[in-house]
């Protein structure tokens, strides 16, 4: 049994997947930066905590964000240890709520209950939109207009856009012929994400936005924003299949196609 990752570190870094090298915001499972958000795991119905320390020179307010959300301001170079209730099995969301934290990025997911490294095995994807005048804003240290229109420019899996996609072995689904998977799916953009399955259809296991949902299975699944969602995947035939966000334009990098929110599903024979 693992308890899982105990501390979470508020980092600030550069983001070099855009051309743009934006400076963004990011929680990482050490103080070694990563462009990508780490993924933290949990037992199911037990309550634990996390250590939560704010490396980065502003405030931030981090948030289980599930429910009645509660946000803890965490000032520049200061600890936090915050509590986490016991949870039923799914994927879930935590991150920072503070405008600049969730404009920069720092929204990752955590799993409970869904036994990384087991059988069945675990991918993960954790969805985002972007707009990058947005991110130079907060950045630049202000923010965004709030009436301007929003509009994304990049569409990213785990903090990856594609043809990169492919080479995160969370978000590639690699599999043998007959292997059932499971994918914890969390929207942390500003916009619903309409995900598109070819070749199979994926069972909904969990999810705390659409519960009546649990139990379908459908080739489109739309993971709504704010979503943490857990699907099964029977890889009942051997091939390459893409997988993508059926809104189009979620598929470029700033207008160029193919991009963003697409990856595979490779089933070896
Ligand atoms: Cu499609």
């Amino acid at each position: 049994m693992t308890f899982g990752q105990d501390s979470l570190y508020i980092l600030r870094g550069t983001w070099n997947q855009l051309p743009e090298a934006p400076e963004v915001l990011r929680l990482n499972a050490s103080a070694d930066w990563s462009e990508q958000n780490h993924v933290f795991e949990r037992e199911a119905d037990i309550a634990s905590n996390l250590v939560i320390v704010n490396e980065d020179t502003t405030s931030h307010v981090w948030a289980l964000l599930m429910g009645e959300i509660e946000g803890i301001t965490i000032e520049p170079g200061d600890t936090a240890v915050v509590d986490l209730p016991a949870l039923p099995m799914g994927t879930y969301r935590l991150g920072l709520i503070d405008g600049e934290g969730s404009g920069l990025g720092a929204q990752s997911m955590l799993q409970v209950g869904l036994q990384s490294g087991g059988d069945p095995a675990l991918f993960h994807w954790n969805l985002c939109d972007w707009e990058a005048q947005q991110m130079t804003s907060w950045s630049s240290g202000s923010e965004p207009d709030p009436n301007a229109a929003y509009v994304p420019n990049y569409f990213s899996i785990n903090e990856q856009t594609y043809p990169t996609t492919l080479e995160d072995p969370n978000a590639l689904i690699s599999v043998a012929l007959g292997d059932t998977c499971w994918i914890a799916v969390a929207n942390h953009g500003q916009m619903d994400h309409v995900l598109h399955f070819h070749g199979f259809h994926v069972e909904v296991l969990t999810s705390n936005l659409q519960p009546t949902r649990i139990g379908w299975s459908k080739d489109t699944v739309p993971i709504k924003k704010g979503e943490g969602m857990t699907l099964q995947l029977v890889a009942n035939q051997a091939g390459i299949y893409p997988v993508h966000d059926h809104n189009l334009i979620a598929v470029t990098n700033a207008g160029f196609y193919p991009g963003g929110m697409l990856t595979q599903i490779i089933v070896d024979p």
